[in-house]
């Protein structure tokens, strides 16, 4: 039977069937021994499970659309949060605490490198110190080509068109504690009172499991995962030569830069550089780049240290 895997934890996998069941089921040995070195089975996996006398069993993971993984570079340390991810919604807030455009930076750059769409949710905008922050945020990022939202939480402001962006397939809310996901989400689906410590949830066996991931059905007909290991973000492994492409404002220029490999930080007739030098992209953006190249660059070499 086809079906989603809904929540994991201590090798117990919820799965939603295609009839609407949802049961608990285990590994077959194979993938057991796959999860073990790291290819895990994780929330939004579509997979075959099969009912083996009175208990499911999890026969096949099937191909993944999108995936966000933390990895190494062809090293044993893959771990994917979520599959078949449609959109990472970065959330940040407008003032308390303030928005760290490294992080927003670093997060927009994993949904890029997975080919999922990112949204940019400016929470908090009721605090009216935060306003100038929160239009300028919109501004470079929608300038991009993000979608970018200001909300609050609170007052219930922009919380329609937030609800209605995440309302078909699958969405990961991402973003730094404190700045309110967990309200955004009780926003838009007050009877889910979703509280962040809840690990614990009653299986259709009347078993309680505890699970470290989940995906949320809203009423609406999307999931929002749920998941812990978002707020600190690496690169990810983010090949340094992949990660121009990753800042779409970059893209026009990839390829007409002097060198055909041009890591865009110092060589000469550079087309991105001169692109920043015309203010056609933000400085601030670049300096993350750097950033982001040099750590990647430093992981790569690490990596080939290693083998
Ligand atoms: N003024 C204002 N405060 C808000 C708003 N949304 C959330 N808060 C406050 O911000 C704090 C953090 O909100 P949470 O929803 O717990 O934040 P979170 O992002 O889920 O944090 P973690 O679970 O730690 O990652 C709480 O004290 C909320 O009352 C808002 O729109 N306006
Ligand atoms: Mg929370
Ligand atoms: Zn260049």
């Amino acid at each position: 039977v086809r079906g989603q895997i809904r929540a994991t934890g201590g090798g117990v996998y919820v799965v939603h069937l295609r009839d609407g069941q949802e049961v608990d089921a285990s590994l077959r040995g194979r993938l057991k021994l796959q999860a073990r070195s790291g290819d895990q089975v994780v929330i939004g996996d579509e997979v075959e499970a099969v009912l083996v006398e009175d208990h499911w069993v999890i026969e096949e993971v099937l191909p993944r659309r999108t995936e966000i993984v933390r990895s190494r570079f062809g090293g044993r340390t893959v771990k994917a949060l979520v599959a078949n991810v449609d959109r990472l919604v970065v959330v940040v807030a407008a003032i308390k605490p303030k928005p760290n455009r490294e992080i927003i930076d670093r997060l927009l750059v994993v949904a890029e490198s997975a080919g999922v769409e990112a949204i940019l949710v400016v929470n908090k905008i009721d605090l009216r110190r935060g306003a100038a922050t929160a239009e300028e945020l919109e501004g470079v990022y929608s300038a991009i080509g993000y979608r970018v939202l200001l909300v609050s939480a609170e007052e219930g402001t922009g919380a329609d068109e937030f609800r209605r962006s995440v309302c078909s397939g699958i969405s990961a809310l991402a973003g730094p504690s404190g700045v309110g996901k967990s309200h955004l989400v009780n926003a838009i689906e007050p009877t889910l009172a979703l509280r962040t410590g809840e690990l614990s949830r009653k299986t259709a066996r009347g078993r309680h499991t505890t699970v470290s991931s989940r995906l949320i059905p809203l009423s609406c007909g999307g999931l929002l995962a749920d998941t812990p290991g978002f707020s600190d973000v690496g690169v990810w492994g983010v090949h340094p030569e992949k990660l121009s492409a990753c800042f779409p404002e970059f893209r026009p220029f990839l390829g007409k830069c002097h060198f055909r490999v041009c890591s865009h930080l110092h060589e000469p007739e550079c087309a991105v550089r001169e692109a920043l030098g015309q203010g056609e992209i933000s400085a601030g953006r670049f300096e993350n780049y750097t950033k982001l190249w040099t750590e990647a660059e430093e992981l790569l070499a690490r990596e080939r240290g290693h083998t």
